[in-house]
């Protein structure tokens, strides 16, 4: 998914998209921390919609029984995707969750980034100083959808946007910057602008990046590819194009020549196409070739081609890993 990058530089787990398997990530990592007396103290972010999960009460457990140095911050913006927070839980308010597993316990303006600056500090005081994890609540609001497919405004009552965006963090900071003269006329918009600048320019560099190379879906995942997928997709290099409805297509070549070594074909106007392979491997063809020379718009040819183009991955329905086994 887009947003769960992460660093190795700057010690930034990559988030999972399974709510709250964080939390428990982040305890064991503290755990780690305490078990090799390293000096770190590390923090986890979630939302109200994640202290419903297992994973959060094993994780606040965990890290108050062994005392990890672990930071654990809920934003509670009020909604899990469309869930209200009054359907989320019982508590009267998520912070009380923290009590049961005897936690210190904070919970905060959110939308105050000095309130969140000086809880964080102190929770990280604690933590290095052997007192064990912080449980903080920052209460905000969700201004926007969840995700690009969720529409807020038809659960979300306007009343209450309008009451929050009227708090928004930043709009406040820079009132109290100016209030301190610390930022003075126009500044603040020049700076967001210099912001807007440079992430505009990352973006554009971003998109020009090309897709990741097909193989590394497994081998970024595996040291050794697991007996399931070599069996099936490492004996030959070879690609496939299913639509269960028209037909299957496999095309099955040499990485390293890219000579043709077969293609299976299934579907009601197979046989039409026989022939043609078979010409096409009595005369030696590569995948290349295949991916040119047939053109058509019937579906089945078409898959051939895709299927071809798959095995030289540049097909846009790409399936499968091409893979050579010596
Ligand atoms: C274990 C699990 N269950 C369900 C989901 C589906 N899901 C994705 S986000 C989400 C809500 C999370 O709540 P919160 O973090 O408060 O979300 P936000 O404030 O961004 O709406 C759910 C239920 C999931 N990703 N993982
Ligand atoms: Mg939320």
């Amino acid at each position: 998914m887009p947003g769960l990058f992460g660093s190795k530089q700057y010690r930034y787990v990559n988030p999972s998209a399974p709510i709250g398997t964080q939390i428990i990530q982040a305890a064991g990592a503290g755990f780690a921390h305490k078990y090799l007396k390293e000096k770190f103290v590390n923090i986890v972010f979630f939302g109200d919609g994640a202290t419903s999960s297992s994973d959060f009460h094993s994780g606040l457990n965990f890290g108050a029984v062994f005392k990890t140095p672990t930071i654990f911050f809920c934003q509670n913006n009020h909604w899990a995707i469309s869930v209200p927070l009054s359907k989320q839980t019982g508590a009267a308010s998520l912070v009380d969750k923290a009590s049961g597993y005897g936690l210190p316990r904070i919970q905060i303006d959110g939308n105050d980034i000095l309130a969140v600056y000086h809880a964080v500090h102190d929770a990280a005081q604690r933590a290095r100083a052997g007192g064990g994890p912080t449980f903080i609540e920052a209460i905000t609001y969700r201004a926007g959808p969840h995700t690009s497919s969720d529409d807020p405004t038809r659960f979300q009552p306007k009343k209450d946007l309008e009451k929050w965006k009227k708090l928004d963090p930043i709009t406040r900071f820079e009132k109290y910057l100016y209030s301190k003269n610390f930022l003075k006329n126009g500044h603040a918009k020049e700076i967001r602008g210099s912001f807007d600048y440079e992430i505009n320019n990352l973006i554009s560099k971003a998109e020009k990046y090309s897709p990741p190379p097909i193989n590394t879906l497994f081998s970024d995942v595996y040291s050794n590819l697991p007996w399931h997928l070599e069996e099936a997709f490492g004996t030959y290099p070879r690609a496939m194009t299913q639509m269960a409805e028209d037909g299957y297509v496999k095309v099955i070549a040499d990485k390293a020549t890219g000579q043709l070594l077969g293609v299976q074909i299934i579907g009601s106007d197979a046989l039409n196409l026989i022939s043609e392979i078979a010409l096409a491997l009595e005369m030696g063809a590569t995948v290349e070739d295949l991916s040119f020379t047939i053109h058509s718009h019937l579906t089945l040819p078409e898959m051939i081609m895709e299927a071809a183009d798959a095995a030289l991955n540049k097909a846009i329905h790409q399936v499968t890993l091409v893979k050579v086994k010596k």
